[in-house]
């Protein structure tokens, strides 16, 4: 698929956040606080993590300005750890990302656990400037940093009844407060379509920034799907398993005629509670701004309508 002629999808340069947000300044200015009476803490969330080496950019980034790296990491969902947009930051501080392995099982000739060490390097790393929806209504725009998902699922050789894929996350009570909240069957499971996990737009991320995914952004390793509502991007993931019947997701378990399997962003269907067309980007857009119009499979119909020929996209939401 070449899409390098789509004019809002060109090459972009990797996005540091210290190029993005001009942090060596603030770093210097840091140190010149250091001889101040007060030095001002500095927030989990400006410490510079561990970065990522040999990302290339790549061909299906958005040119659209990336959502700042604080909003990014402060503003989140990861039911595991509460379920204020705010709790993921303060509270998965006791995730522990390492040791970590995912095991990758079902109708597959070569079922693997693959230790997070190898799987950061069984593929060429590239950073991916996607748009991502949520279901809520608000988005962003994320350099995230990965490969496509089609690289593991090539090592483990589906078998040929292999018609879904199964995305389980860590459930750990000692780790992750909110699972002692019965806010959603755990662990979070989601799922894909076989081609849909094999298409070259579904990310395994590793990293935000160029840097190692934080926490709350769930490390060491979640999908990245950017044409679909974002719960459809698990997080920190132990377990990849094909299946032959389609998976029972945990957002679909919870209220099935509010999210389906599927999920594909569509401003047409509205959620039971609300209206789909618009969205608020996430640190630009003020609450009494236009809403903007929110696009078919989020600005990626180009490239994916077409695994939904035939389908009733109204039905099959
Ligand atoms: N395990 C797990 N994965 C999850 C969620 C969750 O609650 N638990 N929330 C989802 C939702 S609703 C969204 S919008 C995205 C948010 O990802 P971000 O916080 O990195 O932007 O993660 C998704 N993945
Ligand atoms: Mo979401």
């Amino acid at each position: 698929m070449l899409i390098r002629n789509r004019p809002d999808i060109v090459p972009s340069e990797i996005t540091s956040r210290q190029v993005y947000e001009g942090r060596r300044a603030f770093v210097r200015n840091l140190g010149r606080a250091a001889f101040a009476a007060a030095v001002p803490a500095v927030p989990a969330w400006a410490q510079p993590g561990p970065k990522l080496a040999g990302v290339k950019a790549s061909t299906y980034s958005t040119i659209e300005k990336p959502t700042p790296y604080k909003d990014v990491t402060t503003y989140n969902n990861f039911y595991e750890f509460g379920t204020d947009k705010g709790d993921p930051v303060q509270y998965a501080k006791t995730l522990k990302a390492r040791p970590w392995s995912v095991v990758v099982e079902g109708a597959v000739k070569k079922p693997r656990t693959f230790a997070i060490e190898d799987l950061l390097k069984l593929a060429g790393m590239e950073e991916r400037v996607y748009r991502m929806r949520c279901v809520e209504g608000w988005s962003m725009v994320i350099p995230w940093t990965g490969y496509p998902l089609a690289e593991l699922i090539r090592q483990v050789e589906p078998a040929g009844n292999a018609k879904f894929v199964e995305f389980i996350t860590l459930a750990d009570k000692a780790q992750m407060p909110g699972l002692h909240v019965p806010a959603l069957a755990w662990p979070y499971v989601e799922g894909l379509r076989m081609d849909e996990a094999m298409h070259p737009l579904t990310l395994l991320t590793f990293g935000v920034y160029g840097e190692l995914l934080p926490n709350q952004n769930g490390a060491p390793v979640r999908l990245a799907v950017p044409w679909k509502y974002g719960f459809k991007s698990g997080k920190s993931i132990v377990k990849i398993r094909f299946t032959e019947q389609m998976p029972q997701t945990s957002w679909n378990r919870a209220a099935p005629q509010e999210y389906g399997f599927y999920s594909n962003v569509n401003p047409a269907v509205d959620h039971p509670r609300w209206s789909q067309a618009t969205e608020r980007r996430i640190g630009e857009d003020g609450f009494f701004q236009k809403k903007r119009q929110t696009l078919p499979f989020n600005g990626y119909a180009d490239q994916v309508a077409s695994l939904y020929a035939g389908m009733d996209l109204k039905k099959l939401f």
